[in-house]
């Protein structure tokens, strides 16, 4: 591995001030962003990169990189500065100059897949720091599979106050302690400044303290000395806890008049301070323009990367488990899912089990987990409850990184971003369960799953009143709602086994969006017992039972209320009105058909939708001429019996409302 010994300290400071030149100009040309951080962690990113970063810009994918994250995402000018130096060759000066313009790779925040090099999207603070945690956990869980010839690599993040102060990391260093993953090193920028002022008017904390009593290594340094600095970097690689390095830093570094305070965190220097700045740095090249020495020393990184990555794959050419591994870091083997799932569908339609979804998921999932070796499970503390662990998983722990099935404790958050951050990672397909109430506590990951585009997937359990006693602290009302206004998500309400089992083939197969399985905790019979080939809710809505003759009124229901809308059919039918049931698991599947399918499925006739839920993300279902059924304020707590009756979300209240429409 690189030693630190050969590399000259007067190098490494135009290393660093080509980063704090490129920021500041880039934040400058832009007129809006954020020089500070940049320009304070320049020192520390240098030593970081020059002396220990194994990566290979020319290829960006490569399984065994080391993966830098820069949890502080408002200082992203730092990775694209960093990363131009490199020589990405997405990375051109142009995209430095037009930072944050429509059509350039370097956004306001770093985003992943925009750019070569950028692990995973930051910005909202906390939530690299926990991603990374996440991949830290797999480096590790892929390591235990595959051996260190295979993976050995670190994880390492800029974290700033920021990102230390919400809720978020404490569930990440907690989880992270406990897990002994000695890989990840964080990275503090202790510069005691947020945009509001200095960070102590907001918190007091001893956070060597608290990382300290999370089970970490910690050190401190001033991160504008490189030895210090890299010091520390050799001896938390060495320590097999994960390690803090409170680096002391100056937010805006070199700029004479504006250092040290909150006015270079999120602001442009101004051309007069830029330019002492640049005297005071000893720049003396123009705005963009990097002397050629300084582009051979930082590119002499990416060479360095790039023989490791020779070696590597000279390394797996030879190694027994090549295609193995490879499988693992490829996309899911959707094939041989699509092939259980259909013999799995077939038997659940011919036994016809009437069982609470969440049981049907644990049924479909033993399956799942038997033909997708890297699925890893797992649940916020409620495994009994989201029935997330199948026969045979193993908990991962610090002493047994060969596990499958996660117990993330009681932090909903910690798991969304964790989960991301192992997809990220790659090697593993996870799925994680909570009750669906506590989305809400995912939420800032989940939207990172979903702009990311990472396929993780999450198993949300007692997913309405159904869930009777607990009350309405537990219970759904908006929680469907809210998380279909989410863009690229996808959220299923299976209405028994048979829709559980396509969901759950959907949300695995899926290599772009990421899911939220919505399941009861109440059980419910199968409404599927004639078996079909095809995927019905891969269309995310379908006709269950058309009526016989021409529609008077179309019922559409999802989950637990299928099994109204077909009892409220059938006495329809008995008072002879023709009513149509459609299930409707997935609307945004159902909202990406086509024009001609969705009229055929919805019908002329005026509709009805069921629902126990809140309305709203019912507009394109219903139309113009249409009734709902379902919630309109917070549950209570009862038996479930009791509390839809209560709610009046019955059979006979779908009756009465598809009467009231036709009459
Ligand atoms: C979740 C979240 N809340 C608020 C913000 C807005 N924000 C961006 S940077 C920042 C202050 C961060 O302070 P620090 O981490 O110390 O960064 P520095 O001032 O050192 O650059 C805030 C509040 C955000 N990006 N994410």
């Amino acid at each position: 591995m690189n030693t630190h010994a050969e590399i000259s300290t007067t190098t490494e400071d135009v290393m660093a001030n080509a980063i704090r030149a490129l920021s500041m100009d880039a934040v400058q040309a832009a007129n809006s962003g954020h020089p500070g951080a940049p320009m304070g962690m320049a020192d520390v990113a240098t030593v970081l990169f020059n002396r220990f970063m194994t990566i290979d810009p020319s290829a960006d994918n490569w399984a065994d990189r080391d993966r830098f994250v820069m949890s502080a995402g408002h200082g992203s000018m730092l990775v694209y500065a960093i990363n131009h130096l490199l020589g990405y060759d997405d990375m051109d000066i142009d995209q430095v100059k037009n930072f944050r313009q429509m059509g350039y790779r370097t956004a306001g925040h770093p985003e992943y897949g925009h750019a070569k090099g950028i692990e995973t999207t930051t910005g909202p603070l906390g939530q690299g720091i926990t991603t990374a945690v996440g991949m830290a956990l797999a480096e590790r869980m892929d390591n235990a599979r595959f051996g260190g010839d295979l993976v050995d690599h670190y994880t390492y993040v800029i974290a700033g106050d920021g990102c230390l102060m919400e809720g978020i990391s404490h569930e990440a260093i907690d989880f992270a302690g406990h897990m002994g993953l000695g890989r990840l090193v964080v990275m503090w920028d202790d510069n005691n400044i947020t945009i509001d002022g200095k960070a102590d008017l907001s918190t007091s904390t001893d956070q060597a303290a608290r990382f300290a009593a999370c089970g970490w290594h910690v050190q401190a340094v001033d991160g504008h000395d490189k030895e210090a600095v890299a010091a520390a970097i050799e001896a938390a690689r060495g320590d097999p806890r994960p390690s803090l390095i409170a680096c002391k830093t100056i937010i805006g570094f070199g700029a004479p008049n504006k250092q040290g305070t909150s006015a270079t965190h999120g602001a442009p220097l101004g051309e007069d301070e830029i330019a002492l700045t640049r005297q005071a740095l000893g720049w003396i090249h123009a705005p963009f323009e990097i002397p050629g020495e300084v582009y051979e020393a930082w590119q002499a990184i990416a060479k360095r990367g790039q023989a490791a990555r020779n070696a590597w794959e000279s390394r797996l050419t030879s190694n027994s488990a090549k295609v193995d591994f490879e499988a693992s870091h490829g996309v899911v083997d959707a094939a041989a899912l699509r092939a259980a799932m259909t013999a799995f569908r077939k038997k659940m339609s011919a036994e016809a089990p009437k069982v609470a979804t969440r049981k049907a998921s644990e049924m479909v999932l033993e399956v799942v987990n038997a033909t997708l070796p890297n699925s890893v499970g797992g649940s916020a503390d409620l495994t009994g409850s989201n029935n997330t662990r199948t026969s045979g998983m193993t908990p991962v722990s610090r002493d047994h990184f060969g596990g499958d099935y996660i117990h993330y404790g009681i932090r909903e958050h910690g798991m969304a971003a964790i989960m991301n951050g192992m997809a990220l990672h790659g090697g593993f397909k996870p799925y994680g369960g909570t009750f669906l109430a506590f989305a809400d506590y995912c939420r800032g990951a989940i939207r990172l799953s979903a702009l990311m585009e990472v396929p993780v997937v999450y198993v949300m359990t007692h997913d309405s009143i159904g869930l009777g006693e607990d009350g309405p602290t537990h219970q759904p009302v908006e929680h469907v709602a809210s998380l279909r206004a989410m863009p690229n998500l996808n959220v299923f309400r299976p209405a028994d086994v048979v829709e559980t089992a396509e969901a759950w083939e959907i949300a695995m197969s899926d290599t772009r969006t990421p899911s939220v399985l919505c399941l009861s905790r109440q059980g419910l019979p199968c409404v599927r017992s004639a078996h079909v080939q095809e995927n019905r809710s891969a269309r995310g809505a379908y006709v269950l039972k058309e009526a016989p003759e021409k529609r008077d009124v179309t019922l559409i229901a999802t989950g637990s209320e299928v099994e109204l809308a077909l009892n409220a059919a059938e006495a329809l039918a008995g008072e002879g009105v023709q009513a149509a049931v459609v299930s409707a698991p997935c609307f945004e599947l159902f909202a990406a058909q086509d024009a001609g399918y969705r009229a055929e499925v919805l019908g002329q006739a005026p509709r009805v939708g069921v629902e126990a839920a809140v309305q709203q993300s019912w507009g394109a279902m219903l139309g113009d001429n249409s009734a709902f059924v379902g919630m309109t304020g917070f549950g209570a707590s009862a038996p479930a019996g009791e509390l839809f009756r209560h709610f009046g979300i019955t059979a006979d209240a779908v009756v009465q409302a598809a009467r009231k429409l036709i009459t």
